[in-house]
């Protein structure tokens, strides 16, 4: 029995959400589901508790501080998932942002970005984040939180 123990356990996560998801539930449900924010949140919080995880939640329609709240969670958080929704495909800000802090971050989005228009088939932050799960809807949040959960470290 080794005195110590290499793998590490994760305890507390950050979901960022980007611009225009405090809409969902309302418009579009075609392609991001009828789920509102909230509900989505609910979700993703029973599935961490489930795991032993504590989760927060945060949204905002402005990169900078969706930029703040990144670089502010490395004291604070032991891995992100964020859905950058529109700043995926334009911002360099938010990479940065992932690539500096050091922790591990997973991209969730809810539509499936490769099926869509040219311009979304592109992400600015996909090589920074661990993974990338794309096109589950809102089973894509709890997928999130069971990769970052289960990932050895
Ligand atoms: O599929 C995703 O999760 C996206 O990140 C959603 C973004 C889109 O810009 C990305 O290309 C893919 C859009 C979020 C806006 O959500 C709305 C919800 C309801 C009504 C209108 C927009």
């Amino acid at each position: 029995m080794p005195d110590f123990c290499y793998n590490y356990i994760m305890k507390k996560i950050l979901v960022i959400h980007g611009p225009n998801l405090n809409l969902l539930g309302e418009r579009e449900p075609e392609i991001y589901g009828n789920f509102t924010l909230e509900e989505i949140n609910s979700k993703a919080a029973a599935r961490a508790k489930s795991l032993g995880l504590e989760a927060d939640f945060f949204q905002s329609n402005s990169e900078g501080d969706i930029v703040d709240t990144i670089g502010a969670a490395r004291k604070k958080y032991d891995g992100i998932i964020i859905n950058p929704a529109a700043y995926t495909h334009t911002s360099v800000a938010i990479r940065d942002a992932i690539s500096a802090s050091g922790l591990p971050v997973v991209e969730v989005h809810l539509s499936n970005i490769y099926k869509r228009e040219d311009f979304r088939r592109k992400s600015l932050i996909a090589d920074v984040c661990v993974g990338q799960i794309s096109g589950f809807g809102v089973t894509g949040y709890a997928l999130a939180v069971e990769a970052l959960a289960s990932r050895p470290e």
